[in-house]
């Protein structure tokens, strides 16, 4: 290959060389001049550098298959396009800190905001992004002879595009080194820009954008009669001693990074890992079968079930894919019962989409990392730690009127599981995962974090107004490190150990039932948590569109079901196509299943059908309303 790109006769397409070497070059200067983008190693700055080529060689190398008399003419449209397009981000980076995504360009609030101060946001300066378009148009006016575009052979075309695929093959390993699954799981959009660049990722942003909108097209009301029936016919009465006991009351919810229950009530070394979660059992309505559900959305998936009782995707992330969707979530149903809503986490609020997504859920208030004082001294691994976190959320929350739903995620507990020695209170594990390892002092970490806010809470008065809920968000510790969990738990990790190993920890705490404090056993999940706190506020669901069912229930059935299929019933465990008797962990007959693999499939099909649909903006809580 390399050989066939030297046979190209640069010297008859030195104009479109210039032109597209000037945009990529003003690309990284607007990068590093405008953009805060966050460099970690020399690897990632050259990542960085490279990323434009591949979009501007194609775009102008286009030109090579026009009539001489177009080429120039072609090249300097499309730079003076492509400036503007580069122009316009800095611009709305300078008043979102974020990138223009394609849903965000068409919600009229966010341009109203911007629409009113858009003159103070430019500057004379600005006016040099332009400076090479003009450069251009000049020389290509005076017909330098060193800035030539001639018609190229078939071969020299076929060699050019050649080269430019091997810089976006390059391009994309080098990411995916760096990032895996990038595409796939769509992070962040910094993170889509640091690693495949600003032009790439609106392609890619149209190309995702597209992709539903089409799905959306297709769908109509009618769909939903179906799913309606299936959910009405799963509705399970509430608990008529638990109904509305927090009526009018806050709910603090705090979703707890990577948690999973095989640490509670175990040591490691003696130590015991959670004592203040351990402890808190015994004043909280605690779940000890309750499972994550998420997919590749993580945090943000379990955000998702939580607060819509609809499963995420199976591939990417709901946040992303489906974040301009009509939803019927909590924070909106509460603010008719006169609740305001916010979300406390201290990470970039474009992260997981989370900016776009709240507004879809009907949050009032995000307190992103602008509203944290972070600093290198208060922050680990990835970002403000979990005590400095809880500490500087007090206030926030106190400023909240009451009553108030709020949700606080925790940073800390999260791969590759740093922390400094000053915060490290009891032993790694010696096995031969250093991702296990780190992982118990980080849980304790946050296990003392949690207790330092909840004592706060207390002194602060708004403990005796709220319930408190923790839930785990999603496992830490994935398959990859099997054998040194085996080490640990001291049995080897079956497919029936690790799907009891997706077990997070769910803690219900309402101060005035403190005495009332139980472990529930019944299997359940993620999905279940909105009936469940709906129904505790005394806010009824007989009309919601849901797959949960109220935890407090007489008659919750102990089912849940993983995002990958797998499921768990009272008895048995299903994954990878096998049961398992659950007492045993052995193969058990697959008839001893079969009732349940319907049921499975259809909840994760029909709550697809709803997100790819857009169906819920069919739905008015009640009654259907033909849109
Ligand atoms: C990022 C935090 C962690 O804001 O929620 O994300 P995760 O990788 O766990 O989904
Ligand atoms: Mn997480």
């Amino acid at each position: 290959m390399i050989k066939k790109i030297k046979n190209l006769s640069l010297s008859n397409i030195t104009f479109l060389l210039l032109a597209t070497s000037l945009l990529w070059i003003k690309t990284y200067v607007v990068y590093k001049l405008y953009f805060d983008i966050k460099i970690e190693s020399a690897m990632q700055e050259l990542i960085l550098f490279i990323n434009p080529i591949s979009f501007l060689a194609v775009v102008l190398g286009i030109s090579l298959f026009l009539k001489k008399n177009r080429q120039k003419r072609y090249i300097i449209i499309s730079s003076a396009i492509i400036t503007f397009v580069l122009f316009a981000n800095v611009i709305y980076y300078r008043f979102f800190n974020d990138f223009i995504t394609i849903p965000v360009l068409f919600q009229t609030s966010n341009m109203g905001d911007l629409g009113n101060s858009i003159f103070e946001l430019l500057s004379w300066k600005d006016s040099l992004m332009f400076a090479d378009v003009i450069f251009l148009a000049w020389l290509a006016r005076h017909n330098y002879r060193w800035a030539v575009l001639d018609t190229v052979s078939k071969k020299d075309r076929r060699i050019y595009f050649t080269a430019i695929t091997a810089i976006a093959i390059i391009n994309l390993g080098l990411a995916e080194a760096e990032r895996p699954q990038l595409l796939t799981r769509t992070f962040d959009r910094e993170m889509l820009v640091k690693n495949i660049g600003t032009y790439n990722y609106h392609v890619y942003d149209i190309v995702l954008q597209s992709k539903s909108k089409a799905q959306k097209a297709f769908a109509d009301s009618s769909e939903l009669v179906q799913i309606e029936n299936y959910v009405k016919a799963n509705y399970n009465k509430p608990n008529e001693d638990m109904y509305g006991v927090a009526k009018g009351k806050n709910i603090i919810m705090v979703s707890m990074e990577s948690l999973q229950s095989f640490v509670i009530n175990k040591n490691v070394y003696s130590h015991e890992i959670t004592p203040f979660l351990n402890d808190f059992i015994s004043e909280s309505f605690y779940f000890d079968n309750f499972y994550h559900q998420t997919g590749q959305g993580k945090t943000s998936d379990s955000e998702f079930i939580t607060d819509n009782s609809l499963y995420p995707l199976g591939r990417g992330a709901v946040f992303f894919t489906h974040g301009t969707n009509e939803y019927n979530a909590i924070p909106e149903i509460v603010k008719n019962y006169g609740y305001n809503s916010a979300v406390l986490h201290a990470n970039n609020k474009s992260f997981w989409n989370r900016d776009v997504m709240y507004q879809s859920l009907g949050y009032d208030k995000f307190f992103d990392i602008e509203s944290y004082e972070v600093t290198e001294e208060n922050s680990v691994g990835w970002g403000l730690k979990d005590k400095e976190f809880f500490d500087q959320s007090l206030e926030h929350l106190q400023s909240l009127p009451q009553p108030f739903y709020a949700k606080l995620i925790t940073l800390t507990n999260h791969f590759p599981f740093k922390l400094g020695e000053e915060d490290t209170s009891i032993p790694e594990l010696e096995s031969s995962s250093k991702t296990l390892n780190r992982y118990f002092p980080t849980v304790r970490y946050m296990d003392e974090a949690l207790e330092q806010f909840i004592n706060d809470l207390k002194t602060s008065g708004l403990y005796e107004n709220s319930i408190i809920v923790l839930y785990g968000d999603h496992y830490g510790i994935s398959e990859n490190h099997n054998e040194a969990m085996g080490f640990y738990l001291k049995r080897p990790i079956t497919p029936f150990e690790s799907v009891q190993l997706q077990r997070v920890p769910l803690y219900i705490h309402i101060p005035e039932l403190k005495d009332e404090a139980k472990i529930i056993t019944k299997v359940s999940g993620q999905i279940d948590m909105k009936p469940t706190l709906l129904h505790l506020l005394g806010i009824d669901t007989k009309n919601d569109i849901q797959f949960g069912s109220d935890l407090f229930a007489v008659d919750k059935p102990d089912f849940t079901v993983l995002r990958d299929g797998s499921f768990i019933t009272k008895n048995y465990v299903y994954t990878n196509n096998t049961c398992y008797d659950k007492a045993s962990g052995q193969e058990a007959d697959r008839t001893l299943c079969e009732p349940y693999e319907e049921k499975a499939k259809s909840e994760l099909s029909y709550s697809d059908q709803i997100i790819y649909g857009d169906l819920l903006r069919f739905y008015d809580g009640r009654t259907f309303i033909n849109k």
